[in-house]
């Protein structure tokens, strides 16, 4: 069971840029490899036939069919990779409307949570599981920002304006709330705890 929906669909986006970062990586890396090989300066070695000469247009080399492959293929990935971001970019903007409301005041340097019912707490904030709830986050001085460490989502904590972020927790437990924006010198020390009861 993942711990937020939101998490699950960021994660799976991550792994996927993930992989294929890597396979393109390795691809690129290899190919890099076996031509430096081949290709190598060996002693009382000719240039091949086609090898660019000063004064000379060059031959012409490859193929149309080659370049149109790769660039089908690049444009494939990179119109995968965006639907994907715009789909996890639409589901992390856009609470559930039954989304219990809590606003959140960052200020130098804590974290303060007021709760629907008018009650506050400085430093923790109680969530139930199952229940989605939206952190209406903003600023009293400085420029902070609200980061729920493993649900994944953060969002920048601006005096005079009000951003939000969501989460659908789905398993019980004692979460970390960390400030992700420089803020002064107790900075390191601004956090707080997420606690999902059941
Ligand atoms: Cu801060």
């Amino acid at each position: 069971m993942p711990i937020s929906s939101v998490t699950s669909q960021w994660e799976s986006l991550f792994i996927l840029y993930a992989i294929i970062g890597t396979i393109v990586g390795a691809i690129v890396t290899i190919w890099l490899i076996t031509v430096l090989v081949r290709y190598r300066a060996r002693s009382g070695a000719k240039d091949p036939d086609d090898a660019p000469k000063v004064g000379f247009l060059p031959p012409d080399r490859g193929t149309t069919k080659a370049a149109l492959v790769m660039t089908v293929l690049v444009a494939g990935i990179l119109f995968a990779l965006a639907a994907g971001t715009f789909e996890t970019v639409h589901l992390i903007e856009n609470p559930p409307e039954e989304s219990r409301a809590i606003k959140v005041i960052a200020r130098q340097w804590q974290f303060e949570f007021v709760y629907p019912d008018g009650t506050s707490s400085v430093g923790e904030v109680t969530v139930r599981k199952g229940e989605p709830v939206v952190f209406d986050v903003t600023s009293e001085d400085v420029f902070h920002n609200f980061g729920l460490v493993e649900f994944r989502v953060r969002t920048d904590a601006i005096p005079g304006k009000v951003n939000q972020i969501w989460i659908n927790p789905e398993q019980e437990g004692i979460y970390k709330i960390l400030c992700y924006e420089l803020c002064g010198v107790g900075h390191s020390f601004m956090s707080a705890k997420l606690i999902v009861t059941g």
